[in-house]
């Protein structure tokens, strides 16, 4: 017998949940603190939003959404190396990404208020940016399509999407990461690893060791990094997303974190997660880490952190205003974002919700 293949997958880890960087040779962004206090700030406002959100919708003004509590360093650490024409292919707990490439804290509300202004992306760098997918894994088909055409033009662009470790036992993500390797596509795939699925736990979703591996079987690089290190995500994504651009094929970065909310408003953790989970959670969230290792540097204080809270709530207050202000759509908006022309079935209905809007 002979071994034909082998492998093995990476973990990487820059800064520790006590703000302490574990190398003598970081990457040069550890030592870029304007670049570190912007990224601290964008997960700050990530932070706050959610917490708006679930107000908004604890108030009957926003439907289901889902937070990003505790992983905001996954897709500000990614979304941070996306150039302005790259694009982003989400899911539905995306909106950090989403946010740091351009879509504003309006639009994300829209969208959980069911209005589908909330995916005309106004902002220049996020208008050719998917929509939030809310059926599992469809978005890394279309982020494998996306690539193909910028393969197609011979473009210097890359597709950033992301998943949840549940997600990746959906057969369109395994169609996904198949049709990415065997035509060497300029995808970067983030597995949100947040130990959840809803109630269902890591360790029955997969018999794998690590999710990272399932890009193996697709001839695709992969590594695992610390999710709540925005170093190690922001140092990954760099590197995954040049060789992307460059020709140089697909990459998988799985991103440890853990989910320290809700799967939804619609859920209630409690009934499934264990004890002591949460409070272990917070001590390794990645602002408190960001935040730690900032002032360490003499980079950060009391005051400044006061004045951004100020910043960031102020301006997530303001989008929430106009989310809240914004006149409502007439019913047969509804039918208006689908197709280019309506078929005539839909044609008959869209009349239907025009005759019943004019009698209310
Ligand atoms: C095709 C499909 N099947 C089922 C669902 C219902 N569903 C919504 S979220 C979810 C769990 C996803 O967990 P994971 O992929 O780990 O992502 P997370 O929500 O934890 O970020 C499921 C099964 C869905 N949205 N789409």
């Amino acid at each position: 017998m002979t071994i034909v293949a082998k492998f093995e997958i990476k973990y990487t880890q820059y800064l520790d949940e006590n703000g302490e960087l574990l190398t003598n040779n970081p990457p040069a962004i550890a030592k870029d603190f304007d670049c570190l206090k912007k990224l601290y700030r964008d997960m700050a406002l990530v932070r706050q939003m959610d917490i708006k959100a679930y107000a908004l919708q604890r108030t009957g003004k926003l439907g289901t959404y889902a937070a990003a509590t505790g992983q905001e360093a996954i897709g500000v650490g990614y979304a941070s190396v996306m150039n302005h024409d790259d694009v982003l292919v989400p899911y539905y707990r995306g909106q950090a990404a989403m946010v740091q490439h351009g879509v504003s804290v309006e639009e994300v509300f829209l969208f959980w208020g069911g209005d589908e202004r909330g995916c005309d992306f106004k902002n220049e760098m996020a208008k050719q940016d998917f929509p939030i997918a809310v059926p599992i894994a469809t978005q890394s088909l279309h982020a494998t399509g996306v690539a193909k055409a910028m393969q197609l033009r011979g473009e210097k662009r890359c597709v950033f999407t992301e998943i949840g470790e549940g997600g990746t036992s959906q057969g369109d993500f395994y169609e996904a990461l198949n049709v990415a390797g065997i035509w060497n596509l300029g995808v970067v795939f983030i597995v949100n690893n947040n130990q959840w699925a809803i109630s269902v736990p890591s360790g029955l979703q997969t018999a794998c060791k690590t999710y990272a591996q399932k890009a193996i079987a697709a001839g695709i690089d992969c590594q695992q990094v610390d999710g709540n290190d925005i170093i190690a995500v922001h140092e990954a994504a760099l590197k995954a997303a040049e060789k992307a651009r460059n020709g140089g094929g697909p990459t998988l970065i799985e991103c440890i974190s853990l989910r320290l909310c809700d799967h939804t408003t619609a859920d209630d953790a409690s009934r499934y997660r264990p004890d002591g989970e949460l409070e272990e959670g917070w001590k390794k969230e990645p602002l408190l880490r960001l935040r730690k290792y900032l002032e360490a540097n003499s980079q950060w204080s009391e005051v400044l952190e006061n004045e951004m809270l100020t910043e960031v709530n102020q301006l997530i207050q303001s989008n929430a205003d106009n989310y809240e202000n914004l006149a409502a759509q007439p019913p047969e908006a509804m039918f208006d974002y689908l197709y280019a022309e309506l078929p005539e079935r839909t044609l008959q209905q869209r009349e239907v919700a025009m005759a019943r809007g004019a009698k209310q």
